[in-house]
Order: C-alpha cells, then structure tokens, then sequence
C-alpha cells in the first residue's frame, strides 16, 4: 500500500516536469508601412520562463517590452489589452521588482541598435508558459514605439508598434 504511494507519487512529480511547455511569438508591425519585425521563443525551464525576443527594422534606441493580457494584436495592437497584471499591482520591472511591484508583463526594455536590430534574454522566476500562477501562453508581446522608464501607471512607453501572439508550440 505505502508503495503504491510512492510511486503514485514519483509519476506527479514526473507528469509535473513533463509540463515544461516551449512556445513563440512571431511579432510583426501593428501600422501599415511599416516594418517592424521580430520573433521571441518562450520556454519554461527550472529558473522560470526564459523569453528571449529579437526584432528586426525598429527604430534605434531603448523600447518597452510588456506582456500584454490578450492574444490578439487588432487595431494598432490595442486588442491585446493592458499589461498582463493578475495581481493588480502597480507597473514596474518584473526582474527588479517582483510580482508584489510589478506586472507579471513587465519586461523591461529592448535596446536597438543602429541597424535596427535588437535582441532581448531574460529568464523570470515564477513565471510560466501554460499552467500555474502566471502563465503567458495565449497572451502577446508587445513592443512599444518609446522607453519603459517604470513611472506610473504604465510607463510611458507610447504607441505599440510591434505584436505577437505567444503560442505554445510543444514540450
Ligand atoms: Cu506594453
């Protein structure tokens, strides 16, 4: 009987690693004309969600990168709704800050160089592509036109001039 247990046990614990999810998000211009371009590959590992985005014909310089709630980048990207934020707490730098001071979108910043490129590495405790507290599958990256600089309530970033949808992709 106690065996049984056990290895009812070992199987959860190995269902539960066989969740680790990987996904993308092809991001593409949200206006017409333009041509902001970029891809972000999404995968949970045992440090948490590993995002890392790179974009391509972006204006040079520093450009908030947000979570946003929905998946859907209609009308200029505004579809996908307001940072992702369950918690409803104030905005802020996820890695920094943490879930009790800012939202689980939070991403900071992509700085962009001279060509026009750019890319992005971050990996963020607790958060996850598909199952627990904070899960971003479904969800859209958005890259906005100016900087994140954290003020309130959304930071300042401006227009959205890049989106994509995150999709899970396999295991
Ligand atoms: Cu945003």
């Amino acid at each position: 009987m106690r065996y049984g247990w056990v290895l009812g046990a070992i199987i959860l614990v190995g269902g539960s690693s066989a969740c680790a999810e990987s996904g993308n998000a092809d991001l593409s211009a949200t206006q017409f004309g333009s041509a902001v371009f970029g891809t972000a590959t999404l995968t949970d590992t045992p440090k948490g969600l590993r995002v890392v985005v790179q974009v391509a014909h972006v204006p040079p310089g520093t450009h908030g990168l947000h979570i946003h709630q929905y998946g859907s980048c209609g009308n200029e990207g505004k579809a996908a709704g307001g940072h992702y934020n369950p918690s409803g707490v104030k905005h802020g730098f996820l890695p920094r800050d943490g879930f009790r001071g800012a939202h689980a979108g939070d991403l900071g910043n992509i700085e962009v160089g001279a060509d026009g490129t750019g890319t992005l590495d971050l990996t963020l405790k607790d958060l996850r592509l598909g199952g627990g507290k904070y899960s971003v599958g479904g969800r859209a990256i958005i890259l906005h036109e100016k900087v994140d600089d954290f003020s309130q309530p959304l930071g300042n970033a401006g227009g959205r001039i890049g989106c994509g949808p995150i999709v899970i992709t396999g295991e």
